[in-house]
C-alpha cells in the first residue's frame, strides 16, 4: 500500500473516566461516571459525603444508580492513569504517535461544575500530562467532556435540561483554552454528542425519574439544544483564547444497511441516518435541519431556544467532523423473525454477510469506507476517526506475551479502507486514532476483560492486579504502520 498523506496524525483515543482513577485526588470531584455504575449504595454515599454533597437524599442515589444486578468494578479507580500518565505517554509515544486524543476530566478543574475558581491542582495535573506528550512531539488531541459532567450538575441542577449548565460549561471552557493554549491545538467539544439520547444520565446528567415519562423525550432534546449552544460557544472561546485552534464536533457514526432492496426497507434506513445526521448537520452547518424542526413540530414539542442561540450556533460552526466508527448494522420496516444484534450501544439487525466480535458488534471495515464517503459528501470538511477499535479478551501465556492478531486483523482492514477513501474516493482525512492504545475500562460493560488496547493492563473486573503495563503483538505492529506512514500495511 501506498502512503498515507504526509502530516497524517496517527495515534490513540482515551477518555478519563474510563482511564484516570484518582477519583478524589487533587480535589477533584464526584463525575456522573464514578456513579453510573454503582450498585452499593453504601460506597455511593461515602463518595458524596468526601465532597460535602451531603444533602443528596437515599431516593437520589437511587435514582443516580445503575440497576445491574452485579457489582462491577467501577470506573473510579480507571487504570490509574492518574499515577501511571508518564509511563503510560512513554510507552504511547514509543508507537511513534502523533497525536494522543484524551478528556479533560470537568470535575477535576471544577469539583461540583459551578464554581467561579477552578482547582489549581487539576489544572496542574493536565499541565504535566501535556508536557509530558510534547517532550515526545505527540499533539494533545482533547475532549472536553466525554461522559463527565461533575455529578452536582446532574443531581442539584438537572443536568442539561438546565440552561445555567451552558454558562458553567463555557466558564470551563474558557479556563481550559486559556490555561492550555500554547499545549493544546486540537479540541473536541462533546464526545458521540447524540449519545444524550441513549444515555441521558452519563451524557447529559439527567436523573430520568425527575420527570414525568411521557415528557421525557422532549426533555433530551432541550438537553441537547443546551449543548448545541455551549459546543458553538466553544468554539468561539478556544478560537479567541487559540486562533490557530482547530475544533471538531465528535458523534458516534452509526452506519445502516437496508436490510432488503424493499423501498419500506430502504425509507427506514434513511430515516435512521437523519437521526444520526441530525446532529453534525446541526453543528456542522450551524442551523437545525428542517427534518428535525419537523420532528419537534409533529410530536407537538416546544423545545425552548432564543434568537440569540440561533445566531450563536450559525456563527461558531465545527471546523471539523470526528467520530467513532466500530461496526455497522441492518435495519427494516418490520424487524419480524429476523435476528437482532447489540453493537455499539444500538440494537438492530444482524448482517448475515459480515462476522462479529465477543461482544457482538459486527465487524465491517468497508463501512467505515462508506461513512467516510456520506461525511466527506455532505459536509465539505476535514474528518477524523477518533475511534475505532476491537473490544476482545486477551489471553496472556505463560511467558506474559499476547498474541492478539484478531486485533491486527481488524485494525489492519480499516487502515486499509481508510486508505481507499482517501486515495480512490477524495475524502479529506486528518488521522487516526485507535480506542484505546491501552486497556481501560469498558463503557458498556463497566468491566476490564473488554479490552482494546496494544498495552495489556494487569488489572481484573473487579480493580484486583498489579497494574503492570505490557506490550501485546499488535504494539510493534502499530509502531511499524505509523512509521511507515501506513506503506507496511
Ligand atoms: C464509544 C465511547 C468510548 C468507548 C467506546 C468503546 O462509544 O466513546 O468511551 O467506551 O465506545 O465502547 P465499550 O467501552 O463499551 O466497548
Amino acid at each position: 500500500m501506498n502512503q498515507f498523506p504526509e502530516g497524517f496524525l496517527w495515534g490513540g483515543a482515551t477518555a478519563a473516566n474510563q482511564l484516570e482513577g484518582g477519583w478524589k485526588e487533587g480535589g477533584k470531584g464526584p463525575s456522573v461516571s464514578d456513579v453510573a455504575k454503582f450498585t452499593d449504595p453504601k460506597s455511593m454515599k461515602e463518595l458524596l459525603d468526601v465532597h460535602g454533597l451531603t444533602d443528596i437524599t437515599d431516593e437520589d442515589i437511587k435514582e443516580a444508580m445503575a440497576t445491574d444486578d452485579e457489582v462491577y468494578y467501577p470506573k473510579r479507580h480507571g487504570i490509574d492513569f492518574y499515577h501511571h500518565y508518564k509511563e503510560d505517554i512513554k510507552l504511547l509515544a514509543g508507537m511513534g504517535f502523533k497525536v494522543y486524543r484524551m478528556s479533560i476530566a470537568w470535575s477535576r478543574i471544577f469539583p461540583r461544575g459551578d464554581e467561579l475558581e477552578p482547582n489549581e491542582e487539576g489544572l496542574k495535573f493536565y499541565d504535566a500530562v501535556f508536557d509530558e506528550c510534547l517532550k515526545y512531539n505527540m499533539q494533545p488531541l482533547v475532549t472536553m467532556s466525554h461522559y463527565e459532567p461533575p455529578l452536582a450538575i446532574a443531581t442539584e441542577y438537572n443536568g442539561w435540561y438546565n440552561r445555567k449548565v451552558i454558562d458553567f460549561f463555557v466558564h470551563y471552557v474558557d479556563v481550559i483554552t486559556k490555561r492550555y493554549a500554547s499545549k493544546v491545538k486540537y479540541w473536541l467539544t462533546f464526545n458521540e454528542v447524540d449519545s444524550i439520547i441513549r444515555h441521558p444520565f452519563m451524557t447529559g446528567g439527567l436523573i430520568e425519574s425527575r420527570f414525568k415519562k411521557e415528557e421525557f423525550e422532549e426533555v433530551e432534546y432541550q438537553a441537547m439544544h443546551h449543548q448545541f449552544v455551549a459546543s458553538a460557544l466553544a468554539v468561539k472561546i478556544t478560537h479567541e483564547n487559540i486562533p490557530d485552534a482547530k475544533v471538531g464536533c465528535m458523534l458516534t457514526k452509526l452506519t445502516y444497511y437496508p436490510y432488503s432492496c424493499k423501498p419500506e426497507d430502504v425509507l427506514e434506513e434513511r430515516e435512521r441516518m437523519r437521526s444520526i445526521y441530525c446532529y453534525s448537520d446541526t453543528q456542522v452547518f450551524g442551523e437545525y435541519p428542517k427534518y428535525l424542526l419537523t420532528k419537534y413540530k409533529n410530536k407537538g414539542w416546544h423545545i425552548k431556544m432564543t434568537d440569540e442561540d440561533l445566531k450563536i450556533m450559525k456563527a461558531y460552526p465545527v471546523d471539523f467532523i470526528s467520530f467513532s466508527y466500530y461496526s455497522s448494522s441492518c435495519v427494516a420496516h418490520d424487524n419480524n423473525g429476523l435476528e437482532m444484534t447489540t453493537g455499539n450501544t444500538v440494537t438492530a439487525i444482524k448482517n448475515p454477510y459480515i462476522p462479529s466480535s465477543d461482544w457482538g458488534w459486527q465487524i465491517d471495515p468497508i463501512g467505515l469506507r462508506i461513512s467516510l464517503i456520506d461525511l466527506a459528501d455532505r459536509y465539505r470538511k476535514p474528518l477524523f476517526v477518533v475511534e475505532n477499535g476491537l473490544g476482545a479478551k486477551d489471553v496472556v501465556e505463560e511467558d506474559g506475551s499476547i498474541h492478539d492478531d484478531y486485533r491486527i486483523d481488524y485494525l489492519k482492514s480499516h487502515i486499509i479502507q481508510m486508505w481507499h477513501a482517501i486515495h480512490d474516493d477524495g475524502v479529506d482525512l486528518m488521522g487516526y486514532t485507535t480506542w484505546a492504545p491501552i486497556d481501560l475500562i469498558s463503557n458498556s460493560t463497566n468491566q476490564m476483560s473488554k479490552r482494546y488496547g496494544f498495552i495489556y493492563v494487569d488489572v481484573d473486573d473487579y480493580g484486583h492486579g498489579t497494574y503492570q503495563r505490557s506490550k501485546k503483538k499488535s504494539y510493534d505492529w502499530y509502531k511499524e504502520v505509523i512509521e511507515t506512514n501506513g506503506a507496511s500495511i
